[in-house]
């Protein structure tokens, strides 16, 4: 039973870092700090851009800071921590009833912060510039469909 026990371990150790089943307000919690966390990463991109000598460390930074964080978003959304949970959450039931939507606009995201990381390797300022404002749409565009608008 090694084999089952290692796929056991794995799928515990892709959802245990924010799907606590069972408790809801922990998981809605971690996430709304990880998007927190992706504001603030997003922010320092946009204001050390608009500075007259953008630090390249610190662009990539908060790229690298954004890429981890919006790789969590797929998972901080398990069955019993929408609207029903009874937590303050500004998440849309669509997440849960769209699924493939919503999947396919946290995988855009995802796919635009990755584009963002590896020109922030590149050091190139022009090209982190245009690939830092093709973030902003694909975070819109999840905030479109899936969020309460407050
Ligand atoms: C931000 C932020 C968002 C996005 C969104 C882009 O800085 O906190 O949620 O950009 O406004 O349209």
């Amino acid at each position: 039973m090694r084999t089952g026990t290692g796929l056991a371990v794995a799928a515990a150790l892709l959802v245990a870092p924010m799907a606590a089943f069972g408790q809801p307000a922990a998981t809605i919690e971690a996430r709304q700090a990880n998007f927190k966390a992706i504001a603030r990463a997003f922010k320092t991109l946009n204001d050390e851009l608009k500075g007259a000598r953008p630090s390249v460390a610190t662009l990539r930074r908060a790229a690298a800071e954004l890429a981890q964080a919006s790789q969590r978003i797929p998972n901080g959304f398990p069955p019993g921590t929408g609207p029903e949970a009874g937590v303050k959450t500004e998440a849309l039931a669509a997440i849960w009833t769209n699924r493939a939507g919503f999947a396919e606009a946290a995988n855009r995201h995802i796919a635009a912060v990755k584009a963002l990381e590896a020109a922030t390797q590149s050091g190139d300022l022009e090209r982190i510039r245009a690939a830092t404002q093709a973030v902003g749409p694909t975070c819109k565009a999840c905030h479109d469909s899936f969020r309460l608008k407050t």
